[in-house]
């Protein structure tokens, strides 16, 4: 099972959280591919620092819900703190796609909601995964990217 998650940071060494993050989710899952990684401006929020974002795609036989957990897991260990809602962090992993499975329940809604209507998401996802559907707009992600009207910075850094 493929799924495309999201690592962002914005607090501390930012790029050291994410290799982290990607440390400690290779010991529950495989991770097939990485996006390069992207500096980009706060969305939501714009007072706060620039994000360090990169997407992945990884295989696992974990349900949404156990991966979820996982993440949880990963998120706390790296100091994730409960901040406002689109406030700053150390780590956030967010789940973008679970192949193509539609799921709300609880606090997990796959595909994530905002994601298309993020260049910060977007962008860095094109990266590996420009042809993949997304199974409730059923579009591709590049016609994704040609549409998404947000213009906040997103600078490929390495
Ligand atoms: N995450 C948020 C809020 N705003 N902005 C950028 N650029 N990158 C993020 O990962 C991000 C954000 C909430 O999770
Ligand atoms: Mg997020
Ligand atoms: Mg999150």
């Amino acid at each position: 099972m493929h799924y495309y998650i999201l690592l962002g940071s914005n607090i501390g060494n930012s790029k050291a959280y994410i290799e982290k993050a990607k440390f400690l989710l290779s010991k529950e899952v495989t991770i097939d591919l990485s996006s390069s990684l992207y500096r980009t401006a706060p969305w939501g929020e714009t007072k706060q620092d620039y994000f360090i974002n990169q997407v992945l795609q990884i295989s696992t036989g974990t349900k949404p819900t156990e991966l979820m957990s996982q993440i949880e897991s990963i998120e706390t260990i790296l100091g994730k703190q409960k901040t406002s809602r689109y406030g700053p962090r150390t780590i956030d992993i967010d789940i973008l796609l679970s192949g193509d499975k539609i799921i709300s329940e609880n606090n997990l809604y796959v595909p994530h909601p905002r994601m298309h209507k993020r260049a910060f998401t977007l962008i860095p996802l094109d990266e590996i995964a420009s042809d993949v559907y997304h199974p409730k707009l059923n579009k591709t992600i590049s016609e994704l990217l040609a549409e998404c009207q947000d213009e906040s910075e997103v600078i490929k850094i390495l």
